[in-house]
């Protein structure tokens, strides 16, 4: 198994876990990785989810190049749309997911975090989509989701260079939400974890798919989801808990209902 799941009260911790290369994804990981992200995804214990990578150098450094070397173009695309599954779960999933960025994240490393909706990152990480060097494109959403993320003329440059940036010039061009020292990468990304994790599910459900649609389709049809997603919240228990307590000046307890 290269995918570790742990808990931290309500949160989730997935860990790719094949430090020996440098955590890139080959097959078997990428298929690992799907389904527990589909786990998480619809358990409801769980309220928010970490992305992370074990050992010290690498958060994920790509997809697997020697597996991808030999690929078909229909073997490819099969490859294209498991990468995408993953990447839309991390995104669509209705609970906060937060990338923990401990080192390289490359190619399909950099396209998983953006799937994320927030990134943290160590002061040792290089993010980057390299695969202009290797003769293909960014296959997994980087085309994508790096213009949305820092910026269409930004994104050209690092996918048609493929060079790296570092963990400060990440956090100047949007790239990464945070930068800390290693050391206190995890525990910062499991503070803000907790964080959203006591909030309203339902409400950071809702939160999150409004949010997702800011970037996508026109601003009118944007404007008439979030509407319907704020009306529907009032039919929540979460919804009287939160207004009351703030009057009632005590700390909320939602539950989900
Ligand atoms: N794939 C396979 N093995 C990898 C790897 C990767 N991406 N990255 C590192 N490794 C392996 C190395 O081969 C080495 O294994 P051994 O040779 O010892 O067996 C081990 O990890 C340690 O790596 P290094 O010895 O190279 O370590 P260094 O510190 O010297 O260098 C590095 C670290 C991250 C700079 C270097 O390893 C590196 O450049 N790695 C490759 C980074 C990269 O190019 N990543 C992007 C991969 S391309 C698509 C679908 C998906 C994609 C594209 C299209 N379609 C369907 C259209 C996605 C593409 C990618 O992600």
């Amino acid at each position: 198994m290269s995918i570790d799941v742990t808990r931290d009260g309500a949160v989730a911790i997935v860990t790719v876990n094949r430090p020996e290369a440098l955590n890139a994804l080959n097959l078997e990981t990428i298929q690992e990785l799907r389904s527990a992200l589909q786990a998480v995804a619809t358990d409801d214990s769980v309220r928010a989810v970490v992305l992370t990578g074990a050992g010290e150098k690498a958060f994920i450094a790509g997809a697997d190049i020697k597996y991808m070397s030999t690929l078909t173009v229909l073997e490819a695309r099969a490859w294209g749309a498991l990468g995408h599954a993953c990447a839309s779960l991390l995104e669509s999933m209705p609970k906060p997911t937060i990338a923990a960025i401990n080192g390289f994240a490359l190619g399909g490393g950099c396209e998983m975090a953006l799937g994320c909706d927030i990134r943290y990152a160590s002061t040792k990480a290089k993010l980057g989509q390299p695969e202009i060097n290797l003769g293909i494109l960014p296959g997994w959403g980087g085309s994508q989701r790096l213009p949305r993320v820092v910026g269409l003329g930004i994104a050209k440059e690092l996918i048609f260079t493929g060079r790296m940036v570092d963990a400060a010039e990440a956090a100047r061009i949007g790239l990464v939400n945070a930068v800390f020292e290693p050391e206190e990468l995890l525990p910062k990304t499991l503070e803000l974890a907790q964080q959203l994790a006591g909030k309203s599910p339902s409400a950071m459900a809702f939160a999150k798919q409004a949010t997702n649609l800011a970037l996508q389709g026109s601003v009118a049809d944007g404007l008439a989801q979030e509407a319907t997603l704020f009306a529907a919240l009032f039919a929540t228990e979460d919804q009287s808990e939160g207004m009351g307590a703030f009057i009632e000046k005590r700390p909320p307890s939602f539950t989900g209902r």
